[in-house]
């Protein structure tokens, strides 16, 4: 492979994918995207696109086997892998949010205390407990988070919204923002070495 080729991970299919390539498109870039492919070049200059889990991207990149990549903050910081931030982008907008059901006891985050919290984000979610020296379990869940209340496996959720229709629709209400996030640029500490 040509050492001077640049590569980019992108999100392959999901919220990010297509705006991540309209953006690379209105830099010039020239390639056809197929769906299935997880290398493609650019036909107009060394680029390569690399389209994977967006969880996989800070991991590529801070390990140099991207040059750069586009993915959602809440994952970047989730994952805390080293890279630099370049670019705040304005699609892939949403919050981190910590929801109680509607009927719930808890309506501050200290209520929170000795409190089960289902999360695909247990990194962020154990950093904002420590700021205000709340204790409560943190439950680790994929997806589908939202309906974890009602089974009783939790009593508050710490996910992503967006509109906020999923949380109406499972009887849940926003406690507290976690973090508000976009999708970002990021490249690699090498990168600055290799070109
Ligand atoms: O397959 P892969 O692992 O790559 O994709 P994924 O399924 O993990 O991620 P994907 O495509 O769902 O989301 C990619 C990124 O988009 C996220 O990491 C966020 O940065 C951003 N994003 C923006 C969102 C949402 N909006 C969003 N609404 N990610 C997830 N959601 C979920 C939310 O958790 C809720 O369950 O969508 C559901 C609907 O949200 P509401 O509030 O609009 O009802
Ligand atoms: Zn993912």
């Amino acid at each position: 492979m040509n050492k001077a080729t640049i590569k980019i991970a992108v999100q392959k299919s999901g919220r990010l994918s297509e705006a991540s390539l309209d953006f690379l498109r209105s830099q010039g870039l020239v390639f056809e995207e197929n769906g299935r492919s997880l290398m493609i070049a650019c036909e107009n200059k060394p680029v390569e696109l690399l389209f994977v889990r967006d969880d996989d991207i800070p991991e590529y990149v801070s390990r140099n086997a991207a040059d750069f990549g586009i993915v959602g903050k809440n994952v970047f910081l989730e994952k805390g892998a080293p890279a630099n931030v370049i670019q705040e982008f304005d699609f892939g907008i949403c919050e981190l949010v910590i929801a109680v059901p509607n009927d719930s006891n808890i309506k501050k985050p200290i209520g929170l205390e000795g409190m089960r919290i289902a999360s695909s984000y247990p990194v962020l979610l154990r950093r904002y407990l420590r700021e205000r020296d709340i204790n409560a379990a943190i439950i680790p869940i994929k997806g589908a988070v939202e309906v974890t209340p009602k089974l009783n496996l939790a009593d508050a959720i710490c996910d992503i919204t967006q509109t906020g229709n999923t949380l109406l629709e499972n009887d849940l209400k926003i406690l507290d923002t976690v973090l508000k996030s976009q999708a970002i640029l990021i490249s690699s500490n090498f990168t600055a070495f290799n070109f």
